[in-house]
């Protein structure tokens, strides 16, 4: 595929040999007794069979359409069941989803249409009070297929066809996109071919106990690496397990859910484990079934970490993953003191890490902190048609630059210490500052804009937008709703604008974010 930076064949033949990679594809995943419920949403329930035939017969119909291996389609999709047919419908063919997530808006979703040159858009009609149908007017795609009221468009429903043989995708192609969370003016995407996903599903299930037994409640958007395959929902079904899905971590909903379908494991943000500490303690729901939280996507404090345990009697595990590929757990059988104060160390042997200074790129000494450089058998070589961004996200040799600043314990575990890349992590979802001051900078009233991270205690951090107006500045109503406009998805919105003179500046003259930060007093 064009666009689409391959590993190098001496990886690839060692990745093989050494059983990393197989010939297994996405679409094979379903491992459950035929009988066995896959799949519980609301009041519906879906067994291993009937979720295997509605995406058989809905890969036929995309096939109807006209949607072939190696294709692009653009899927936005709630947590529903019609997410898991869809995905599960587009990889048995080869297409592959670019999985959208359901915040994003036009200004998102237009360029992934068109980066991705995407043959076909799936939505909801309507979600979380937003109408789906209307984004879709704004576009140039060939097909949009609507789950619900289609208006004028194709409904889901309609692609529903005798199973028709069909080409196969290779287990080297592309299978499935995911978003980065980005540094840059603009998002980037992520491929994953069908042996490098499959073996980071397969590998996580293996490393955190995944079993038939089990029931896997969903709570953060599916469409995310962490619920999808860390192990996730892909990793659920390929032991033959049982998937709750919720629309969201509210312990109203979660908790209600893990009572009355005997949830066992669920991955969670930080901010929705410090909820369930709080939610627990008052709430009269029956959470004895629960065997392990994973929290990851951001930093869990220690304090929090060790009351997990205890509060909600399960055990923790600690996820420290990107898209990109590289994954590090905590093991199950840890002592409490790594658990609790680490982000765990890598999935794989063959996960090679190297640990940088970030302004020389030379090691640091063993035990100190740099910046994490990784390389190995599920994570990319290269982000899709991004070849500039790509000479400088990578080494020479291979090596993805993380951004993310951390040391490594003689165990092998990593300690997350910061971030070396200019970016907020506000309770897992990821903010580009430089994307968010491109948009802020197209604002009328702005002259300039400098995005930085404020700490918060709930969602680790907050956005803060530095302005310099051009006569009266901006409100940070009137910044929201500009934001809205321009349809940018929500959670990048500042929670907070400070408006100032001028931009302190390091002395080569570039805008210091330390010192904006510390103009905030740490508050
Ligand atoms: C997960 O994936 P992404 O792609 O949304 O974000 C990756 C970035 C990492 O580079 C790091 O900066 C941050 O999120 N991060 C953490 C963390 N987990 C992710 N920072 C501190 N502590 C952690 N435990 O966020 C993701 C993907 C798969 C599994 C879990 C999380």
């Amino acid at each position: 595929m064009e666009g689409f930076t391959p590993w190098p064949e001496e990886f690839v033949s060692r990745y093989i040999a050494e059983g990393y990679w197989s010939d297994r594809l996405l679409g094979d995943v379903l491992r459950g007794d035929p009988d066995k419920v896959a799949l519980i949403a609301g009041d519906r329930r879906l067994t291993y069979a009937e979720l295997d035939r509605r995406a058989e017969r809905t890969a036929a119909g995309f096939h109807r359409l006209g949607i072939r291996r190696g294709d692009r389609v653009v899927v936005q999709l709630p947590n529903t069941p019609s997410f898991i047919v869809v995905f599960l419908a587009l990889v048995r063919l080869g297409a592959a989803p670019v999985l959208a997530l359901p915040a994003h808006r036009h200004s998102e979703i237009g360029y992934l249409c068109e980066l991705s040159q995407a043959r076909a858009y799936v939505i909801a009609d309507r979600h979380g009070g937003f109408d789906y149908r209307e984004l879709a007017r704004s576009l140039n795609v060939e097909h949009v297929i609507v789950d619900g009221d289609a208006a004028e468009f194709t409904p889901l429903a309609s692609l529903d066809a005798d199973p028709v043989p069909h080409e196969k995708p290779d287990p080297a192609d592309v299978g499935v996109f995911l978003l980065s969370g980005g540094t840059t003016g603009l998002p980037k995407l992520i491929p994953r071919t069908h042996r490098d996903y499959v073996y980071n599903l397969e590998a996580s299930a293996e490393v955190c106990g995944w079993s038939a037994d089990m029931v896997y409640l969903v709570v953060l958007p599916v469409a995310h690496n962490f619920a999808l395959a860390c192990p996730g929902v892909l990793g659920t079904f390929s032991v033959g397990g049982t998937v709750v899905l919720a629309s969201s971590g509210a312990p109203d909903e979660a908790f209600g859910l893990i009572e009355r379908e005997r949830v066992t494991h669920c991955a969670v943000v930080p901010p929705i484990a410090l909820l369930w500490l709080d939610a627990a303690t008052w709430s009269g729901e029956d959470l004895s079934s629960l065997r392990l939280l994973q929290v990851g996507g951001a930093k869990l404090a220690a304090e929090p970490a060790a009351k997990i345990p205890e509060v909600l009697g399960c055990k923790l595990q600690q996820v420290f993953g990107m898209a990109e590929g590289l994954l590090n757990y905590t093991r199950l059988d840890d002592p409490p003191e790594l658990v609790e104060t680490t982000q765990g160390r890598p999935l794989s042997p063959a996960d090679e890490i190297r640990i940088a200074d970030p302004e020389t790129g030379e090691p640091v000494p063993e035990g100190e902190v740099g910046e994490l450089l990784t390389r190995g058998p599920y994570t990319l070589r290269g982000y899709y048609r991004a070849p500039e961004h790509n000479a400088r996200s990578f080494t020479p040799d291979g090596f993805y630059r993380t951004g993310d600043l951390v040391r490594r314990l003689p165990s092998g575990h990593l300690v997350v210490e910061g971030r070396a890349k200019d970016q907020i992590n506000r309770g897992g979802e990821k903010i580009a500052a430089e994307e968010l001051e491109g948009h802020l900078l197209a604002h009328p009233a702005v002259h300039d804009a400098a995005v930085v991270g404020v700490p918060d205690p709930v969602m680790g951090e907050r956005t803060c937008a530095f302005l310099v107006a051009r006569g009266t500045p901006p409100t940070l109503r009137e910044v929201k709703d500009f934001l809205r406009d321009r349809g940018v998805a929500d959670y990048k919105w500042p929670d907070r604008i400070e408006v100032v003179d001028s931009f302190p500046r390091t002395p080569v003259g570039k805008v210091s974010k330390t010192m904006l930060a510390a103009m905030l007093g740490g508050a």
